[in-house]
């Protein structure tokens, strides 16, 4: 049984206690100023991305103070409300000390539904974030982030308000029009006669590329920046140096390229860069580590087997990757995406990036399969990742051993139809029906990891 955390006696940060730190500069900037940026999603990601980026801009001298809001849970509010909406970001560096930032860009933090909405139908509003995971666009029922989308942009409309900039910034392949559409019909369907021409007229929904590696805090990164702070910080994150955001021009975005943002015409090519040569060999390495037992993605880079493994995949998803379509040299980024796996100093686990693979592996794996079918190009170790994901999500022993338990909203349904029907029948539900001739593939090899271990990751040819 772990021993009760003892609670840090020392100060918490906040507005009232910033003055007391001498280790680490404060937010260089007026904090009492506007809130014109929404973001739905404040975790982690969020905190050490969007929220660093606002922190960039009112340094800069922009306004861009952040009304954050959770739409389903307490905890960012828990862990920011004391603060003042103040937290810090500590980078983390393979030789190099870590550095912690104060960042001061959240204005606010609320949570539900309601403050979203208020959020979105706010007047002085004028770019609406989010950070919901692929699993928030699965569902544009009450409390869904497309529904209350509609519901602030009613208001807007209603109240006489102008438009605004919606930008989603999670890992979806065309995350502007997957959004715009799931609001356009949560509009259509239940909102008043013209709202879906008003969103049409008024609102921009730009797709976006975010990138930062940023592992679920700790326990014992709070204590470390408790420690360089002399304040305890409940809302910590940590993360690598690394930082992007790559987003499409339309009317009305805000300044965002005084942060470094880089603003483009189209991001559809660098979308299929992150997703494929970045989020696919993450899974990779996420799953075959946790095939050879490692607890971190930088564990499964140092070893031979899983990063030849990975390695390999890389070239499959090269072979089918058009390096003409306007997006970054993709042989470049897949090497510095594996570079920034490598980083030790950052914690980021197997089973943190192994968690959703049901919706992640749908947007990051699943299309290159089907790219390289169309080619009759081989998909076997496509197949092995995906196979790996259904034992560690389904418990299947390997060898004997069930892997290290990754957490997926899936995870029943899966364990149902491999219990009830077999491995073919789990791996058609993992795949889906695009690919279900696919399934037959994927539960063979189920079949020789569940038999051979990670074995599997050398005699995939
Ligand atoms: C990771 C991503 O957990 C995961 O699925 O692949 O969160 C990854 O760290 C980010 O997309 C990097 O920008």
């Amino acid at each position: 049984m772990s021993e009760a955390k003892a609670p840090d006696r020392r100060p918490r940060l906040a507005a009232s206690t910033l003055d007391a730190v001498r280790t680490v500069s404060p937010p260089a900037y007026d904090r009492s100023g506007p809130a014109p940026y929404v973001h739905l999603g404040p975790g982690a990601f969020a905190r050490a991305h969007l929220g660093v980026y606002a922190d960039d801009l009112l340094i800069a001298g922009h306004p861009a103070r952040v009304r954050a809001v959770a739409l389903r849970h307490g905890t960012a509010e828990r862990q920011l409300g004391p603060q003042d909406g103040l937290y810090t970001v500590t980078t983390r560096e393979p030789s190099a000390a870590p550095v912690t930032r104060i960042v001061g860009s959240f204005a606010s933090v609320a949570t539900g539904a309601e403050a979203a909405v208020a959020a979105v139908a706010d007047p002085t509003t004028t770019l609406v974030t989010l950070t919901v995971t692929e699993h928030g666009y699965e569902t544009t029922g009450p409390g869904s982030a497309a529904e209350v989308l509609a519901l602030g942009l009613e208001a807007r409309r209603v109240a006489g308000h102008g438009g605004l900039v919606i930008a989603s910034l999670d890992n979806l392949l065309d995350n502007g029009r997957v959004l715009r559409d799931q609001v356009l019909a949560v509009a259509a369907d239940t909102g008043p006669p013209g709202l879906p021409e008003w969103i049409e007229a008024r609102v921009a929904f730009p797709g976006s590329v975010v990138d930062r590696m940023v592992p679920a805090p700790t326990d014992a990164d709070r204590v470390e920046v408790a420690e360089r702070l002399g304040l305890v910080d409940e809302a910590a994150v940590v993360a690598e140096a690394h930082r992007s955001w790559v987003v499409e021009a339309v009317d009305g975005l805000p300044p965002l390229a005084a942060a470094d943002v880089e603003v483009v015409a189209g991001v559809g090519a660098h979308q299929q860069r992150k997703l494929w040569l970045l989020n696919a060999p993450h899974s990779a390495l996420a799953y075959g580590g946790l095939l050879v037992g490692h607890d971190t993605i930088a564990a499964a880079v140092a070893d031979p087997l899983v990063a030849g493994f990975v390695r390999r995949l890389v070239d499959d998803v090269l072979a089918v990757v058009d390096p003409t379509d306007g997006g970054p040299e993709p042989v470049g980024y897949a090497e510095d995406s594996l570079r920034r796996f490598a980083n030790p100093a950052l914690g980021h686990t197997c089973t943190q990036v192994g968690a959703d693979g049901s919706r992640k592996l749908a947007q990051r794996v699943l299309p290159v399969v089907e790219a390289r079918r169309v080619r009759d190009l081989p998909v076997d170790r496509f197949a092995v990742v995906v196979a790996a994901w259904l034992a560690a999500v389904t418990g299947t022993p390997v060898q004997g051993r069930p892997l290290a338990a990754v957490e997926d909203p899936a995870a029943g349904e899966l364990r149902a139809a491999l219990g009830a029907s077999g491995p073919i029948a789990a791996a058609e539900s993992a795949v889906g029906s695009a690919l279900a001739s696919w399934a037959p593939d994927v539960a063979a090899a189920l079949d020789q990891l569940v038999e051979g271990g990670a074995g599997v990751l050398e005699s995939t040819p």
